[in-house]
């Protein structure tokens, strides 16, 4: 599943994937005014076919705005207005809602901040031709970090691990949130009871799609931290992945012992 490189080839009886069909950059922001036009313009100019949608939460110091004034002058960029601060989570979600209700054929996430470059999305792309989700993966070889702190990458290789161990889902990098969807693994993954709202969304929907058997391939990828704005990490999303992760899996491991039904889509 995981070769590290994302140029895996097709084993035989592995199904056909098709075209992969124009791809939607979904970049949920709050209060990145400083980091939308920058990272908006290197994803245009990195894979200028592809559309971009900028999912912002009402941000107090005007990125929406912003993002309005660089969509009125590209037909290829759109905005989501939602009401408030809600999580990335349910960003992403109204995000994909969005997309899908549309013609594309890849959804693809990315933070505002920088961290997720677009320069290295047409590897994820190409990775994507032959697998139905990418993860951009820093722990994988290749894969790394600019500018953490030593308690960051304790942090988030100790989650990756713990959520591995935990869940027995064999992957490096599984918080990680630079990630491309083809259309139809998102169709698959039962978004509607999606509760998930900071790192652990994304260790959700990557269990999702193992659970579901879909073919995920990790390519390595620098990730480089913020140097303009905020961070939004708190204390809560911690605990809320910690606690959520913990629950799934004792929920998955009392499902087996106890025989009853297969997979936990929750
Ligand atoms: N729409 C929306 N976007 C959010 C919300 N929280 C975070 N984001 C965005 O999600 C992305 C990731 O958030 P970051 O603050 O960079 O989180 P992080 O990468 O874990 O933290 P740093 O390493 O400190 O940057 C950024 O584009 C944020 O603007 C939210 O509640 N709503
Ligand atoms: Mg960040």
């Amino acid at each position: 599943m995981n070769d590290g490189d994302g140029t895996r080839a097709a084993q035989p009886g592995e199904r056909n994937h098709g075209p992969l069909g124009t791809a939607l950059v979904i970049i949920p922001t709050y209060n990145e005014a400083e980091n939308v036009k920058a990272i908006i313009g290197r994803v245009r100019q990195a894979v200028p076919e592809a559309h971009v949608l900028v999912a912002d939460d009402n941000s107090p110091d005007g990125t929406g705005k912003i993002a309005d004034e660089l969509a009125a002058e590209d037909a290829q960029v759109h905005v989501l207005h939602r009401k408030g601060k809600e999580g990335l989570g349910a960003a992403y979600l109204a995000g994909f809602r969005w997309g899908l209700e549309r013609d594309y054929g890849v959804l693809v996430e990315m933070d505002a901040d920088g961290s997720h470059q677009p320069e290295e999305l047409p590897r994820l792309l190409t990775a994507l031709k032959g697998a139905d989700l990418v993860l951009g993966s820093r722990w994988v070889p290749g894969g790394r970090v600019v500018n953490w702190p030593k308690s960051r990458e304790f942090l988030s290789r100790g989650g990756s691990t713990y959520s591995r161990l935990m869940l027995d889902v064999p992957l490096r990098d599984i918080t990680g949130g630079y990630r491309a969807f083809r259309r139809e693994t998102l169709e698959g993954l039962g978004l509607a009871d999606v509760a998930s709202q900071g790192y652990c969304f994304q260790v959700d929907l990557a269990r999702r799609a193992v659970r579901a058997g879909f073919h995920v391939v990790e390519v390595p990828i620098t990730f480089v931290e913020r140097e303009l704005g905020d961070s939004k990490m708190s204390r809560d999303i911690v605990v809320e992945a910690l606690w959520r992760v913990t629950s799934w899996g004792v929920g998955e491991r009392v499902t087996r012992l106890t025989g009853r039904g297969g997979r936990t889509r929750r």
